[in-house]
């Protein structure tokens, strides 16, 4: 039985998807062939409720020099992360002499750049090559590493301890979170703010968004596994901010225990978990059910598309999208290509299926009878700038919260 990698403590999964493919490792022709897989399956620890995947692939197959995901290819992300980096500096950092702020996981610098923009001192660490290149062209000053206990005590010794650690969408990535926070821990200055946001737990079982389950993302966080996680180390949740993005996200404000007073919206969460069965095994079964629910109507409905001859593309070649074609067995014989705005995605074959992504002319040229919104969670954007698709005619395929056919 695996055991949970914060507690020790034995689980059993409570959904298992079968082989799977890593969720952004898009391939050529030539690649098929030694195409690596590995078992995906997610379960919850009856101690900590800290939800996880068994298995995953090591992080240097998922980061490298050729990772496929450029935060700043969505308007909507690029607004957040304006938004995110202006409070820092307006709010977090008003009273601070000469701060210094480190992002982990800082992408192409679709956050920090504002931060350097700002003449705040700052320094990415981002161990994916190509998509940090393009942060240090945005004058983000990047050092290509994978964040840990070792690299937060080269940042100290060398540039001194953080007023503010930065993190969306990685801690979660991240398998050892014990030399990740020990790191936060020796980086963090005393009076710093480590703060986070990732997809919250709470939504993807609302909506449920299984598709948030893939090789990157190891852990799915509740404030309720995140506070026992966090008891570990010097550090506490002082404040959390729900955000609406990826589907619904929290962001955890941290610092070192007792330097502040959690704020209310604290203990409410916790309540609100606590109700809403977070730490109850049959929370995840009754998921689990939908999960296989969601998959049979989603099948049912492609293939009966097909049967009528309708042309379904895909929109949105998201990492996401790699669950949900391969735990639903859809291939080119259901989606004809996907369109994706990402040239490193372009041309290439998706991870397992081997759907072509093709750039969005190729939908704006030919319309298709029905467009699947694999990137669901940016559908304001996407629908608001595909207006003349939908107006000739044209649907959308959705299957988060539930499968339907959108005009
Ligand atoms: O956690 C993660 C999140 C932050 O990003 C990473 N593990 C990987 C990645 O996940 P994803 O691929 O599911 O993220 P998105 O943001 O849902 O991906 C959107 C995809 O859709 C991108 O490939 C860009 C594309 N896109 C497009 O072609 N046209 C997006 C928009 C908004 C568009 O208009
Ligand atoms: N923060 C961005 C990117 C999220 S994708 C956003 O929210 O849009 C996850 C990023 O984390 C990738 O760029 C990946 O290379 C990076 N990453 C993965 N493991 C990491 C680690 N241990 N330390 C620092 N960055 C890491």
């Amino acid at each position: 039985m695996p055991a949970c990698r914060i507690c020790q403590t034995p689980f059993e999964p409570f959904l298992e998807f079968g082989e799977m493919p890593i969720a952004n490792g898009f391939l050529t022709p030539e690649e098929v062939e030694d195409e690596y897989t590995y078992e995906l399956s997610v379960g919850v620890c009856p101690s900590c409720w800290m939800v996880q995947l068994v298995d995953h692939p090591d992080p240097e197959q998922m980061f490298h020099d050729e990772y496929a995901y450029f935060s700043s290819t969505s308007e909507g992300m690029k607004r957040h992360f304006r938004g995110f980096a202006e409070w820092v500096i307006g709010d977090l950092l008003e009273d601070r002499q000469d701060p210094f702020v480190v992002e982990i996981g800082s992408n192409d610098g679709i956050m920090l750049r504002h931060i350097s923009e700002a003449g705040i001192q700052h320094l990415g660490v981002e161990p994916s090559q190509n998509v940090g290149e393009a942060a240090v062209e945005k004058g983000v000053r990047t050092i290509f590493e994978f964040f840990d206990r070792g690299t937060a005590e080269e940042i100290v010794a060398k540039d001194g301890p953080a007023d503010a650690i930065l993190a969306a969408n990685v801690i979660a990535h991240i398998p050892d979170l014990t030399s990740v926070l020990a790191g936060v821990e020796t980086l963090l200055a005393p009076e710093g703010r480590f703060i986070f946001e990732n997809h919250y737990l709470g939504d993807m079982l609302d909506k449920t968004a299984y598709d948030q389950i893939y090789s990157e993302h190891i852990y799915h966080f509740s404030l309720t596994s995140v506070s026992d996680l966090l008891a570990r180390f010097d550090l506490e949740v002082i404040d959390v901010q729900p955000q609406p993005v990826h589907g619904g996200s929290m962001r955890y404000v941290v610092a070192h225990t007792g330097v502040e007073d959690p704020t209310p919206a604290v203990e409410q969460l916790r309540d609100r978990e606590r109700s809403r069965g977070l730490d109850e095994p049959s929370t995840y079964k009754r998921f689990a059910d939908a999960v296989q629910r969601s998959r049979d109507r989603l099948r049912d409905l492609l293939s009966k598309l097909r049967q009528e001859d309708a042309r379904i593309v895909g929109y949105g070649a998201t990492a996401k999208s790699t669950t949900v074609l391969n735990f639903c067995d859809l291939g080119t014989e259901h989606i004809e290509f996907i369109s994706d705005a990402t040239p490193a995605k372009q041309d290439k074959l998706t991870p397992g299926t081997h759907i072509p992504v093709k750039a969005p002319d190729s939908f704006r040229e030919d319309y298709p009878d029905y467009a699947i919104l694999f990137a669901w969670n940016h559908a304001d954007e996407i629908m608001g700038k595909e207006t003349a698709y939908t107006r000739q005619g044209g649907k959308w395929i959705t299957y988060v919260p539930q499968v339907a056919v959108v005009d």
